[in-house]
């Protein structure tokens, strides 16, 4: 009985998994064909002999961005990764840029961390909070609802759908004006903000921020230099560095296309905790590195797609 029982909570494990695995694969090649810098660092690294492949890349997380009105947000997207076995970690708040945002901790190290933020709408103009509930207010319901959370394909195909309509392109200059992140993600939706390299992993030479910037510099890619390039926690273990978004061509409403910031890519350096720095580093894991996020550093990463970033 016990045996049996054992059995089907193992199953059930490695069908989450499973599940998690194609998810993480779509959301990924979605991002990869969108963003050219992807392919381009993975070249480079390759180039430079930091890794021989793509699947060599440790990811330390990705990112979504999502709007704080009734069936969306934080609350809805979570319920997609909560089901996958991710345990909702720290809150962060800032204030600033209305945001509120949450990580998330995978079920298996190999699964990357998720970051996921969300805008409180009810702190937003009248004028900004009027067109946000232009176009989300068609949304009766959480849509998450309607999913089978089972299904890889289906909650691929949800997290990359329009959920409301193409907006116009005068709609987004005034969302961009007062939040740069409405704006972001009134175009952008649910398609993945970033993906992270985890460099503490890699090998001597790269394996840290500042050795890594300077490999990422030497072959042409910008860096958000919000408060410095380098985004170091207060404890010191958490060191993040960021592209600045490159601009992708959209389509708005009725055809009229224009260039927008899209997403971009994030690398971080989770330094091994003072009590195990005797450690061997052959036996150092996740575990005994600085985990969870930095709100400081946070605040500036979310400009990698903000307009003093991408015109620089
Ligand atoms: C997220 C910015 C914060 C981190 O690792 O602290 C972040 C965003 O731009 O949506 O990614
Ligand atoms: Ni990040």
């Amino acid at each position: 009985m016990r045996e049996k029982r054992k059995r089907k909570k193992q199953t059930t494990m490695q069908t989450i998994t499973a599940l998690a695995n194609d998810v993480m694969e779509g959301l990924m090649r979605r991002y990869q064909d969108r963003v050219p810098d992807v392919n381009a660092i993975i070249n480079a690294m390759i180039t430079e002999g930091i890794i021989t492949q793509a699947g060599e890349i440790e990811n330390d997380h990705i990112a979504f961005r999502t709007l704080g009105v009734p069936h969306l947000g934080i609350r809805s997207l979570e319920r997609i990764f909560l089901h996958l076995g991710y345990e909702k970690r720290d809150y962060y708040n800032f204030a600033e840029k209305k945001l509120d945002a949450y990580w998330y901790a995978p079920p298996k190290p190999e699964l990357p961390r998720i970051f996921i933020s969300e805008l409180r709408v009810p702190e937003l103009s009248d004028a900004a909070r009027n067109i946000i509930s232009r176009y989300t207010s068609v949304i009766q319901q959480d849509p998450v609802d309607a999913l089978d959370l089972n299904n890889a394909a289906q909650v691929d195909e949800f997290l990359h759908s329009g959920l409301w309509e193409t907006p116009a392109f005068a709609d987004y200059q005034v969302l961009l004006n007062e939040s740069e992140y409405a704006a972001w993600v009134i175009f952008n939706r649910y398609y993945l903000n970033h993906f992270t390299i985890s460099v503490h992993n890699l090998k001597e030479g790269y394996d840290t921020i500042p050795a890594f910037n300077a490999f990422l510099e030497r072959h042409g890619f910008v860096l958000n230099n919000s408060g410095g390039k380098i985004k170091t926690s207060p404890d010191g273990n958490l060191l993040q560095s960021a592209t600045v978004a490159r601009k992708l061509l959209a389509e708005f409403a009725g055809g009229v296309q224009q260039l927008i910031p899209g997403s971009y890519v994030e690398f971080a350096e989770r330094k091994v905790l003072e009590a195990f720095r005797d450690t061997d580093r052959a036996d150092i894991t996740r575990h005994h590195r600085r985990e969870g996020f930095e709100a400081a550093n946070a605040n500036r990463i979310f400009e990698s797609t903000y307009r003093a970033q991408t015109e620089r």
